[in-house]
């Protein structure tokens, strides 16, 4: 019986594990290692050369085997091949789910509704392998005869984040003298300061957009189109600016030649579509046969979430330690800490994945969810730079924040000693947040008895390490692919539609009804807008110039 027909907590499986929470709650991870010398061993996966060390998680073979038990009572092999073959799971959309279908490098077809989508892939990726390369190359121009020297990206959300942190993950891998630049937010900073150091005649925007019609990409999109024309005139529109969307009316009417649009489909979801046209940047950045390593890299972790069974499958055992931690442990925060400069935007990026898809308050069916927690909050930044600013609170504060750490065994700019010191620091943190200090041992180094309670650890803090080989596009594939999976075994074991954002939709409507007021075309009706007119009255243009 799956946990959409029973309430989750009455199934057996999660029943044994509040027990085994009760067993396992004062049992130190350090004990678990003494009595198991294989305990590294027993608690760590590989893929080629992604390897998860997973030994410093409060659990031990029992635990491993109560949560593969509630995977299997929630359904979960079912629901992998659910969203594999194409099935609608997204069911408050009526869609299917497919973005494994965009890195499918098998011969096998994917249906939809009767038809198979992979002719349309390849058919896209194709439009991509050419277009990227007339850019790369040089043999596309400008409207004035010049090469084009700067991409710019316009989009937000799953149109932003994807793309941006990847081209940035993938710097050492991107073309010389070719720059890219993603413009996300309605503040028309984020535009002017992107535009003030670029030349129109070698610039090209790339307008992304599943829908086009969301406000911020489409205000961004005509501001930039404004500023070219200014310039070059209406007539170098088409050769500075190209579209990627669902949408090919709405391109059309916005006045890109639909022989610059790149397609993609409704079953492509915003926050997983960086592996379909939304990649273009990437794929101009990096060139097609990186971008294909890194769909190549994502589609061998799909093959493995597909077929590995639940206890040697990385993203079921990211999954179910989660689980474990937020409905058991009741932790509510999760920290992911790339000990890669390259990953600086990894954190901004699975922000939108993970809380976006898990951060549900209602089951499939429809039924507020009372009796259970589902996803966490979620952040990080890279480390070192996050131990010298909030590690203090995951070592010696009251909250129970899981971590997984991240780090490339080779570093793509050794320095030197740099990559050694870095890879130390991760190994001690992970080390620091399990083994802690106590107060004997604080004593026992000669600090005096009233401070000696401030310099204590508590320790028994759970943490994740996951180590490639190098970041290369293939294992940063997998890594993404990886979390993907993670947050969809969740979404299953929590009976939540994580392929919806419903969240997202009231704010957008109030403040398309509170836009008027601030222009001057309805009577005010909001105190603070009130209040901002006034501000905005008083304020002097040029006070600000330099
Ligand atoms: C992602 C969300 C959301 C979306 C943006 C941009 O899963 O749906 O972040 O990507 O709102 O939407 P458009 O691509 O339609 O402009």
């Amino acid at each position: 019986m799956t946990a959409s027909k029973k309430n989750l907590t009455s199934l057996p499986a999660w029943q044994a594990l509040e027990n085994e929470y009760n067993r396992i709650k004062d049992v130190r991870m350090q004990d678990m290692f003494a009595q198991n010398p294989h305990r590294f061993e027993d608690f760590s996966l590989s893929l080629e050369d992604f390897f998860l060390d997973y030994s410093k998680n409060r659990i031990d073979a029992n635990t491993v085997s109560l949560l593969l038990k509630l995977a299997e009572e929630c359904g979960l092999k079912e629901a992998i091949e659910a969203m594999f073959s194409g099935e609608k799971i997204n069911s408050t959309e009526h869609r299917a789910v497919l973005h494994t279908a965009l890195r499918n490098m098998s011969d096998r077809p994917i249906y939809v509704d009767g038809e198979d989508v992979m002719p349309k892939v390849k058919a896209v990726l194709r439009q991509m392998e050419k277009f990227s390369e007339a850019v790369r190359s040089g043999e596309w121009k400008g409207s004035t005869g010049k090469e084009i020297t700067d991409i710019v990206n316009i989009g937000i959300g799953g149109s932003d984040l994807g793309p941006s942190m990847v081209t940035e993950a993938l710097k050492k891998y991107q073309k010389k003298g070719l720059h890219c630049h993603f413009v996300s937010n309605i503040d028309g900073t984020d535009l002017a300061e992107t535009l003030a150091d670029l030349n129109p005649a070698t610039t090209l925007f790339i307008i992304s957009s599943k829908t086009f019609t969301t406000q911020e990409t489409i205000t961004n999109a005509l501001s930039a189109r404004k500023w070219l024309i200014n310039e070059l005139g209406v007539a170098a529109v088409s050769k500075h600016f190209v579209a990627i969307s669902t949408n090919r009316k709405e391109v059309e009417a916005f006045g890109i030649n639909p022989d610059n649009m790149f397609e993609f489909w409704d079953w492509v979801g915003g926050r997983y579509s960086l592996w379909s046209a939304i990649g273009l940047s990437i794929c101009i950045a990096i060139g097609f046969a990186d971008f294909t390593r890194l769909l190549a890299g994502a589609f061998a972790m799909d093959e493995h979430f597909r077929t590995a069974p639940f206890a040697a499958n990385i993203p079921v055992i990211m999954g179910m330690l989660g689980i474990w931690y937020c409905n058991f442990f009741h932790a509510e925060v999760q920290a992911v800490l790339p000990y890669d400069q390259y990953l600086r935007r990894l954190p901004a990026y699975l922000q939108q994945a993970d809380m976006e898809s898990n951060g549900k308050g209602v089951t499939k069916d429809g039924e507020r969810i009372v009796s259970y927690q589902t996803g966490p909050v979620l952040f990080g930044e890279p480390g070192t730079n996050g131990q010298h600013s909030f590690y203090q609170l995951l070592h010696q504060g009251t909250h129970f924040i899981p971590c997984d750490f991240i780090v490339p065994a080779n570093s793509l700019n050794e320095m030197g000693e740099h990559h050694s010191i870095l890879l130390a620091n991760v190994i001690a943190q992970a080390e620091a947040l399990m083994c802690g200090k106590t107060k004997e041992e604080v004593l026992a180094e000669g600090v005096e008895e009233e401070l000696a309670e401030h310099k204590v650890f508590l320790g028994n803090r759970p943490s994740n390490t996951i180590v490639v080989e190098h970041f290369s596009p293939y294992y940063l594939g997998m890594l993404l692919a990886m979390y993907e999976h993670k947050i969809f075994v969740q979404g299953v074991i929590w009976n939540i539609n994580s392929f919806d954002q419903m969240g997202v939709e009231l704010g957008k409507k109030l403040a398309k009804d509170i836009l008027p007021e601030l222009k001057g075309d309805k009577p005010v009706s909001h105190a603070l807008v009130g209040k901002i007119l006034e501000m905005r009255n008083k304020h002097d243009d040029t006070s600000y110039t330099a």
